[in-house]
């Protein structure tokens, strides 16, 4: 353990007895849920250096009953986090201290030896070995005074799939074990498994105390100040304090499945990445799974929701966040969802967007920072047309709102639902198919109101790669980013790195020795043309795109050359019953010169300073060639 025994600086005989007995006290009467003696001696070893350091009142090992389910709401309630919202079965609002309400990317580390094995340029933060240490016992000693201790044994992916991976998430905050009882597989089947197999990943941790010792939201303690998440890839190893929102607190999501997945990932040799995985059916009965990387807040949730406008085409939905893939013994590419629930952007989703989503949503969900109403129901930018002028609204920050005249938005831009994806009317029949489901396209995308067009397939592999490497998005809420700016974000993971960028690269670059390699598209719907408007109406009109994905990957010539890719030849593109778009179908596939030159020497300058000598030589090829293929356009 990086934290070793703790360093009490209780001395003298007598007090170390009086330790003693009130750590026996609590061995015998504190420990409730199920008995410590069920787990393996290294995870029983993980929650007792864990308590000895964070000192809690109580420890409850979670079995994920409703029972135990039902007794953490109640107490949710009483301590005012969260509120029931009367209107739906068994939904619950949470309202977070305003100045913890997304990830913290700036807070975020990853701890190595090396800083160069961790990250490069700007790609993440790096902290070293000691550092992390002294980072630890500046903020976990005795956080958890006065609390209770929760153990939640959680397993990624199906229980016992050989896909899946097990972790222990320690916190001290009952909203992180209900909602990780959401969105991952929790409770006695995962210590069932851990004493078959004893290997899991140790994340702590806690809200944390400011340091003045005020917590200023009761219903919500946090310690903005020194909120802190460190990653330790070489022990497995997780350590989030300060926060209780989302990706920083639900460790099993960004944390484990992403930044310590993906060093997993590298030394097993299969891929962990920011993807939502759907199955395509076709007209012809045909099926296909495709995965899709887009940064937080672009629309993953939509996409693997989606309602075709295609007639006879039909969407599942397998994961809307994370996809974890490897090479079957037949060298098919296979992917599972490690998640077991969706928490998803709530401004935005409506009946006209995602419909599916409205569907899965209203019962057995947590909502955080969404505007609330006087009929005990939620509301939020998007729910205008769903929402009665008779209904008074609550803002995200407990005061009143009305529609038309208030100035600041009703729900927080990154309030969530936290919903079972089991709830999902059309969740994959496959989703928790122990051995995955077969991949066939992968897409990648973010939000470009300029000069990057609709749909385009890379030429091979190599090239797919260097498209991940170069994606671009407009900056959103997922975090503490404040201005609209387009930012590199490869590959969606630029905040999810678990280690060397270069690294990651080579390693992509190899899936092609170990199987048979998907095909690459990049994908747009966020083009506008001059008056700011959307050019193409996305959502469930995208069916049309992944139409054309699907004919591809059925080898289909419906496309022609490009200077950046292979883009659908003349009429490929389906547009029937497609009216009223805003411009016509060409401009989606306008490759402007200026503006592509300058997109190739941003590129150019971002793998300059960010990957430097670690940049691969097939990327820096396929660099080469678009340049070249761009000035002779
Ligand atoms: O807050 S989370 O990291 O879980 C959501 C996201 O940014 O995708
Ligand atoms: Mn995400």
């Amino acid at each position: 353990m990086i934290f070793g025994k703790l360093q009490r600086s209780v001395t003298g005989a007598a007090k170390t007895l009086r330790v003693w007995q009130v750590h026996r006290v609590r061995n015998i009467t504190a420990y409730t849920g199920t008995s410590l003696t069920e787990l393996p001696p290294n995870a029983a070893a993980f929650i007792k250096n864990s308590e000895e350091m964070c000192q809690p009142d109580k420890v409850h090992i979670c079995d994920g009953s409703n029972v135990e389910n039902r007794w953490l709401t109640e107490k949710l309630v009483a301590q005012g986090t969260l509120s029931p919202l009367k209107k739906y079965e068994n939904c619950w609002l949470a309202r977070t201290n305003p100045s913890d309400v997304a990830r913290v990317e700036s807070k975020t580390f990853i701890c190595t030896e090396n800083k160069d094995e961790a990250v490069v340029g700007s790609l993440g933060n790096w902290i070293s070995p000691e550092n992390m240490k002294t980072a630890i016992n500046q903020r976990f000693p005795s956080c958890m005074k006065g609390r209770t201790m929760y153990v939640i044994p959680f397993s990624m992916g199906p229980v016992g799939s050989p896909l899946s991976k097990v972790g222990i998430e320690i916190t001290d905050s009952p909203y992180v074990v209900e909602s990780m009882r959401i969105m991952t597989r929790i409770g006695i089947d995962v210590v069932h498994q851990l004493q078959k197999n004893a290997e899991f990943v140790k994340c702590l941790h806690s809200v944390g105390r400011p340091e003045n010792g005020i917590v200023e939201f009761p219903a919500w303690p946090c310690d903005p100040a020194r909120t802190i998440i460190l990653h330790k890839p070489d022990e497995n190893f997780i350590a989030s304090y300060g926060s209780g929102y989302g990706g920083n607190s639900l460790l099993g999501k960004k944390c484990f499945a992403l930044r310590i997945g993906s060093t997993i990932a590298k030394r097993e040799g299969w891929l962990a990445e920011h993807m939502l995985i759907l199955g395509i059916t076709n007209p012809q009965g045909e099926k296909i799974y495709v995965a899709a990387a887009f940064p937080s807040a672009c629309g993953k949730t939509n996409l693997a929701m989606m309602t075709p406008t295609l007639p006879g085409y039909k969407i599942e939905c397998v994961g809307d966040d994370i996809a974890w893939m490897r090479f079957d013994e037949n060298g098919q590419l296979r992917a599972i969802n490690p998640e077991y629930g969706f928490f998803g952007v709530a401004p935005g989703t409506s009946k006209e967007t995602n419909p599916i989503a409205m569907q899965t949503i209203f019962k057995n969900t947590i909502f955080t920072n969404v505007a609330s109403t006087s009929d005990g129901g939620v509301y939020w930018e998007g729910l205008e047309k769903e929402h009665s002028a008779d209904v008074a609204i609550t803002d995200w920050l407990g005061k009143p709102w009305t529609k038309g005249s208030s100035k600041t938005p009703a729900a927080h831009a990154n309030s969530r639902f936290c919903t079972p994806a089991t709830q999902c009317p059309i969740i994959d029949p496959a989703w928790e198919d122990p051995r995955g489901v077969p991949i066939s396209a992968i897409l990648f995308g973010g939000r470009r109101p300029k000069g990057i067009p609709l749909v385009y397939e890379a030429r091979s592999w190599a090239h797919g790669v260097f498209i991940g490497a170069s994606m671009r998005s407009e900056s959103t809420a997922a975090a503490e980013h404040t201005k609209k700016v387009i930012m590199h974000d490869p590959f969606a993971m630029r905040p999810f790195f678990g280690y060397n960028f270069g690294k990651y690269l080579e390693h992509w670059l190899s899936m092609e020795n170990r199987g048979k390699v998907p095909k690459i598209f990049h994908v747009n719907w966020f083009l506008k043309n001059k008056d700011g408007k959307f050019m193409w109406p996305g959502f469930g009109e995208n069916s049309r795109v992944l139409d054309w994905v699907f004919r591809r990957v059925k080898g289909e010539n419906c496309a022609k050359d490009s200077a950046i890719g292979f883009v659908p030849s003349e009429g490929a593109l389906r547009t029937d019953g497609l009216d009223n778009l805003p411009e016509s179908l060409d401009k989606l596939f306008d490759l402007p010169k200026d503006f592509w030159l300058q997109e190739v020497s941003e590129i150019e300058k971002y793998f300059e300073t960010e990957i430097g000598n670690h940049l691969p030589n097939a990327v820096t090829k396929e660099l080469t060639y678009l340049k070249e293929r761009i000035s002779k356009m």
